[in-house]
């Protein structure tokens, strides 16, 4: 049975998914989520009213949240990478730098972003600053976690590299990280040159004019 995802090449939440397909080689069929396409829209809307992709359908289940969808392809269609330990607590630490990454890159840079799309009359100027402010923030933590690690949670690729890096590749784009903080630079080029997320980020190049603030002339 194929497995199928709906989802965006653009988006950065489906991009996690990706690149722990990708990882993996594991076959799937695409259901490419386009808002002006209302049958695949209200297909989408059926299986998860919330509207947030991405959406995995394995036969009779449908899997949201992209780092559950991770885990069940680790559970049930797994490859040669494995991207959650089987070492109970190193794998709490992956699960804690994949919340890390959704939490305080991915929320911040999705704020400034739809903040971006909004009319000027409905912008969340504090809003924004705060986002902002977190990712200074988090630029900071990470810079000095990653100084001796090659990926998220140590030296094996891992989840938690699937969601660093689209957040972020996105986040530097929204919020440039500051060049002082070389570890975090350093650690979002070896993500760009990863097989699977060069090839998600390739897949996306068609759509970066759609970037409301608009996309860098680099990556
Ligand atoms: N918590 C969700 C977040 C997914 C998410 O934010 N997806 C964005 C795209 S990157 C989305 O569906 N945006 C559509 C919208 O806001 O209407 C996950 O982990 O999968």
């Amino acid at each position: 049975m194929t497995l199928k995802l709906y989802a965006h090449p653009f988006s950065s939440y489906c991009q996690k998914v990706l690149v722990a397909l990708y990882e993996n080689g594991t076959p799937f069929e695409w259901r490419k989520l386009a808002y002006d396409d209302a049958e695949i829209m209200t297909e989408f809307a059926a299986l998860w009213p919330v509207k947030r992709m991405p959406v995995l359908v394995d036969a009779d289940r449908t899997i949201m949240e992209a780092s559950i969808i991770i885990e069940h392809l680790g559970l049930h269609h797994p490859g040669p990478v494995s991207l959650l330990p089987a070492d109970a607590s190193v794998a709490l630490r992956v699960r804690f730098m994949d919340r890390f990454f959704d939490n305080y890159i991915s929320t911040p840079q999705q704020k400034i972003v739809f903040d971006a799309l909004r009319p000027e009359t409905e912008r969340d100027a504090r809003g924004v600053a705060d986002a902002r402010a977190m990712l200074d923030t988090a630029y900071a933590w990470l810079d000095k976690t990653m100084a001796h690690r090659e990926w998220a949670a140590g030296d094996s690729f891992s989840l938690a590299d699937c969601g660093a890096a689209p957040f972020l590749f996105y986040a530097d784009w929204t919020h440039r990280i500051d060049p002082s903080f070389a570890n975090v630079i350093a650690y979002r080029q070896r993500l760009l040159a990863r097989p699977s997320f060069a090839r998600a980020v390739d897949e996306a190049r068609p759509y970066r004019p759609l970037f409301p603030l608009g996309a860098p002339d680099r990556d």
